[in-house]
């Protein structure tokens, strides 16, 4: 079987006008969509990262995978290595929360993304679902957690009409919005994206949630923007009602004295980010799971590699999101339901996504009591339908964002705003 012919789609869906610690989102998230057709006449799809840095790599890199053998990861990886040692230095990206738009991740970036079209194209011609070409599963059934977001009602400058979740500032409104998720998707486990509001506001949600969703596992990522001080602070006040506690502090370093002064379990995805991360971590201890994340992370089978590291070393693993259509929620669920070890419900954007906007024929996935269950069709399991991936392209180059910046984008709404972490 060889490579035929590589497609790369830049697309644009509606993003809710979700808050976090650098600002807030964009009217609109961006994605490349992978389509590879092999001379058998066999498919292969991959969804990652839009924003131009990455797909201009992407464009460099498509055309030398023509005529490819899809079952030779090791050329794909060689490929990626030459594209990024050849292109010219990443410039400092203009934000940097998301480990996506950190260029230092570029190879595990780029071989991700093709890594995952290629598994789907090799499983799709032997027949099986990705997970048994990934050694089989080991669930059936992937949970992911309700990953609740402050927010406003409306974006200062979307072409679109408001979405239906409306403000989510207060305790009240926070409720709201995980009454309407758990019920919805059935999710069995709640995060709330933290590092907004003054951490006393932040800390009245999340004992909300508690007294609403008792015995609901409950955890909080104010993503490094809080200093030592305020997160030993909240850890003390909450550490009773959490299930483990999410990047309060920006550094290992701190993160160490954190896990040191309180006890609590932490989460990471921006401290541990990479292997040379991950080794610096055991000696430190500054995040007991890791929250990985196969896009950054070089692709599924390296997602494996983690998950045995991180049974060796004794930490604990489960998933980090950034706003995503289906064929990443697939990869992820196909890799998650691989693992034996996985101990926590995964993130996952999802939820946010307007049904109207999804890529994939068939439409939005559905999750079964808040997880998404694998099927037998083979490879990932999903389809593009060629007339949304058509929209959405159409929506990309008519929206005029070529890379996520929310600082930037909270500035419309405060011009002083900075984006600086720690900033409680
Ligand atoms: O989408 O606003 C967001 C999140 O804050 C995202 O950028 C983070 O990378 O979800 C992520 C996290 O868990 O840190
Ligand atoms: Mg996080």
């Amino acid at each position: 079987m060889k490579l035929q012919s590589v497609r790369l789609t830049p697309i644009a869906f509606k993003d809710p006008p979700l808050l976090n610690a650098a600002g807030i989102h964009e009217p609109y998230a961006l994605r490349t969509i992978i389509e590879l057709e092999s001379d058998t006449g066999h498919i292969g799809l991959g969804e990652t990262y839009g924003d131009a840095p990455v797909l201009q790599l992407l464009q460099v890199l498509a055309p030398l995978l023509r005529g490819m053998d899809p079952f030779d990861l090791n050329g794909l990886r060689r490929r990626a290595q030459q594209v990024v040692d050849q292109a010219a230095p990443a410039a400092a990206p203009a934000f940097a929360l998301a480990p996506g738009t950190d260029p230092a991740k570029n190879v595990q970036k780029l071989y991700s993304a093709f890594e995952v079209a290629f598994l789907d194209m090799q499983a799709r011609y032997l027949g099986m679902p990705l997970v048994d070409l990934l050694g089989g599963r080991v669930r059936e059934a992937v949970p992911f957690s309700a990953y609740l977001f402050f927010k406003y009602a409306r974006h200062i400058d979307a072409p679109y009409a408001d979405d239906a979740w409306g403000e989510a500032l207060t305790p009240a409104q926070l409720v709201a919005q995980a009454e309407t998720m758990v019920s919805r998707h059935g999710f069995q486990s709640i995060k709330l994206k933290a590092g907004v509001l003054a951490p006393d506001q932040e800390v009245a949600c999340l004992r909300a949630l508690a007294d609403r969703f008792p015995g609901l596992p409950l955890r909080i990522d104010p993503n490094g923007n809080w200093s030592l001080e305020t997160a030993i602070r909240v850890g003390k006040q909450l550490g009773g009602v959490l299930q483990y506690y999410e990047d309060p502090c920006p550094s290992l370093k701190e993160m160490a004295a954190l896990h040191q002064a309180t006890g609590l379990p932490l989460a990471t995805n921006m401290v541990v980010t990479d292997l040379a991360q991950f080794r610096a971590n055991t000696t430190v201890q500054g995040s007991q799971i890791i929250l990985s994340d196969h896009h950054y992370w070089g692709g599924l089978r390296d997602t494996q590699l983690l998950a045995r590291l991180c049974e060796t070393f004794g930490l604990g693993l489960s998933m980090h999101s950034n706003s995503h259509l289906g064929i990443s929620l697939m990869a992820m669920a196909h890799v998650a339901a691989s693992v034996p070890l996985l101990s926590y419900a995964c993130d996952t954007h999802y939820p946010w996504l307007d049904p109207a906007e999804e890529v994939i024929a068939g439409g939005q996935l559905a999750f079964h009591d808040g997880a998404i269950v694998l099927g037998d069709a083979p490879g990932l399991g999903v389809d593009i339908d060629p007339s949304a991936l058509a929209r959405l392209h159409q929506q990309y180059l008519d929206c005029g964002i070529r890379a996520r910046n929310d600082a930037a984008q909270m500035r419309k709404y405060q011009p002083s705003w900075s984006g600086q972490a720690p900033r409680f």
